[in-house]
């Protein structure tokens, strides 16, 4: 059996893991990523049948029973998982209706999967159901995305259309906007709640004063998403308290819509 520390699952993982703390997005325990895997990509590495130990989650998510996802752990600091990601990570496949998780593999100091467990897991059942292919689920605390949270209404289709203007690849990037919600409670079910009810049309989720979700088919997908929204805020700031003078038009996103074939929320452009 080969060994799952060298699948290429970690390896991705970690890099992406480095390269999200490398852009000052998850500070000490910030941030966490789950990803789905199927059992015919575990079953080279792990033996489905040899379970660690079972861990309750707090939660139920039927559709999400008898899948693998590959998980950050509680207290982790992104900073340290590339020197220990058996440490840093867990393997683990969702049982008993999404009420229990067995650990297949990692979690090596005895410790668990994300506090945001609730938001990771309910959000990767509203993304398959709108995209049977969705397999990340990527949270962190990007500065510019937060510090806009306080000075802008957190109105979603203005929130939108503010990222959607401040650079022109962000209409074609997330066409179907960014969904926000007012500063709740972190770690909660309720919060996870209302994070996949948002993620059943959008990709990308702000929490307001905390941090942004982002989904995809690939980390690619969802760290570009972050990635591009981030930089769009990171313009706004930087804008926000001068005069402004022009910006791009309604006939300009319309354009965009044209040429990249994507079409923008229903309503959100005049
Ligand atoms: O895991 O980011 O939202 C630390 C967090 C909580
Ligand atoms: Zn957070």
């Amino acid at each position: 059996m080969k060994r799952f520390l060298e699948s290429p699952y970690v390896v991705e993982m970690v890099r992406n893991i480095a390269a999200m703390y490398a852009h000052g997005w998850d500070e000490r325990n910030g941030g966490n990523i789950s990803m789905l895997l199927t059992e015919q990509e575990v079953s080279d590495y792990v033996e489905p049948a040899s379970v660690l130990r079972t861990i309750p989650t707090g939660f139920t998510e039927p559709f999400l029973e008898g899948r693998y996802f590959l998980v950050t752990g509680t207290g982790k600091y992104f900073r340290n998982v590339p020197y220990d990601p058996a440490d840093g990570l867990g393997l683990i496949r969702m049982t008993d209706a999404g009420r229990r998780a067995e650990l297949l593999w990692g979690f090596s100091d005895g410790g668990r999967f994300t506090s945001e467990m609730p938001a990771h897991m309910m959000s990767h059942a509203a993304r398959l159901r709108a995209d049977s292919d969705n397999r990340i689920v990527m949270h962190c605390h990007p500065d510019n995305l937060l510090a806009m949270t306080y000075v802008h209404d957190l109105d979603e289709r203005a929130f939108t259309r503010t990222l959607w203007q401040m650079e022109t690849e962000c209409i074609v990037v997330f066409p179907e906007g960014v969904g926000v919600l007012p500063w709740m409670l972190c770690g909660t079910n309720e919060i996870g709640v209302a994070t996949a009810e948002k993620m059943r049309s959008r990709r990308l989720v702000i929490w307001a004063q905390h941090g942004i979700y982002g989904a995809g088919r690939d980390l690619d997908e969802a760290f570009g998403l972050i990635e591009t929204a981030e930089k769009a805020a990171g313009i706004y700031m930087k804008i926000a308290h001068l005069p402004l003078r022009q910006t791009i038009t309604d006939e300009g996103l319309h354009q965009l819509e044209e040429r990249f074939g994507v079409k923008a929320r229903e309503g959100y452009l005049d």
